[in-house]
């Protein structure tokens, strides 16, 4: 069948309780829009960066010489160990305080590198870090968010390896939906519903883009984002600091061949904002409402420079995408294997 074939039609997220508009046909329209840069390669090093080695950042502290993760408080955190005073509210104008912390992690020092390009041993700290993370935060605050933007596209700051953690005394509002959903699935069936979500999936392994012992990446019948996709864990896990050791180390496996079929799609750094939604803490691993989950939001529609914007109908009324997660899929799983730029070295 012609996947761009008219075949107009709503999907529903459970997860976030929203109809999705797909429009397949839409991405065969003539397009002069936006071009984004594609990046030049990058040093090893970089005497510039905030974020190497050695280096000194914005507020005039130097990092380590660190050799395989490195975090820190950020410097310009969005969130502080102090609420301001939130304005007089009530009625239907209300406000609230909120408290938080922000950490910078480094995923590496070399400045060059990404999760596509990453070893799993090396992507294998970076889950060590965000399991730390999780647990150590997690005592202190109600909400953990692990999550990363790569490049320019998505508003990243420096293309030096690393992401972001922010913890608040605050559920945020796309995690207490999300909450609120899994409960509500929870309570009528008694089961997760991503497991059950897994359980329906695997009769259609055309959305499936990664499948091993412990871990499922597929792009979700309800996505948004053209080639948007969620990881999954295949047993009940409630968050990152329940997952074993296996889990771990297929996880930086998994990881690491989900980020380099991205980079091959376009052949390009690819874009993306990603991050976990897990419960925060070290919980033990049982079915309960919260099923960890990665969300991979990726920008990219047709090329390194043509992108999907979340424009006007998204924003007035309702998520529109322009292919079939079932073609997304089919292409990323095609995009597997080495990365582009080992292949081409
Ligand atoms: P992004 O790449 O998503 O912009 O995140 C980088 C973060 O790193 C950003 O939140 C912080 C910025 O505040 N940062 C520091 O804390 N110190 C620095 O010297 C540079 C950047
Ligand atoms: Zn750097």
């Amino acid at each position: 069948m012609d996947e761009y074939a008219p075949n107009v039609h709503r999907r529903w997220d459970p997860l976030l309780a929203e109809w999705v508009l797909v429009s397949p046909h839409r991405d065969r329209r003539p397009w002069q829009g936006q071009q984004e840069a594609v990046e030049s390669p990058l040093p090893e090093f970089d005497d510039d960066c905030y974020l190497c080695p050695g280096n000194v950042r914005a507020n005039g502290e130097r990092n380590p010489a660190y050799t395989d993760v490195f975090t820190f408080d950020n410097d310009f955190p969005a969130l502080l160990d102090s609420s301001g005073s939130p304005p007089v509210s009530g009625g239907l104008l209300q406000a609230a305080p909120v408290r938080g912390r922000c950490r910078v992690l480094c995923y590496t020092p070399r400045h060059d590198l990404s999760l596509a390009r990453m070893d799993a041993a090396c992507i294998a700290a970076v889950v060590a870090a965000w399991q730390r993370e999780s647990a150590d935060l997690g005592r202190d605050w109600r909400w953990v968010q692990c999550f990363e933007n790569r490049g320019a596209a998505m508003g990243c700051s420096s293309p030096h390896p690393h992401g972001q953690i922010w913890a608040l005394d605050a559920v945020p509002t796309l995690v207490q939906r999300e909450q609120n959903t899994q409960q509500a699935h929870f309570d009528a069936h008694g089961r997760s519903m991503l497991l059950d979500v897994m359980e329906q999936e695997a009769q259609h392994p055309e959305r499936i883009v990664i499948e091993d012992e412990h871990w499922l990446v597929l792009v979700p019948f309800w996505a948004r984002w053209p080639f948007e996709t969620l990881i999954l864990p295949k047993r009940p896990c409630p968050g990152l600091a329940s997952l074993d050791d296996a889990q771990c180390a297929a996880l930086s496996v998994v990881l690491g061949e989900l980020f380099r079929a991205y980079d091959n799609l376009f052949r390009t750094s690819f874009p993306y904002s990603f991050g976990w939604h897990g419960l925060p803490g070290a919980i033990e691993s049982r079915a309960g409402p919260w099923q960890l989950h990665g969300h991979c939001y990726p920008p990219l529609l047709r090329s390194a420079t043509v992108r999907k914007f979340m424009v006007g109908f998204e924003l007035l009324a309702e998520t529109q995408r322009d292919i079939t997660p079932e073609a997304a899929a089919a292409r990323l799983r095609a995009a597997r294997g080495p990365h582009w730029q080992e292949e081409s070295a």
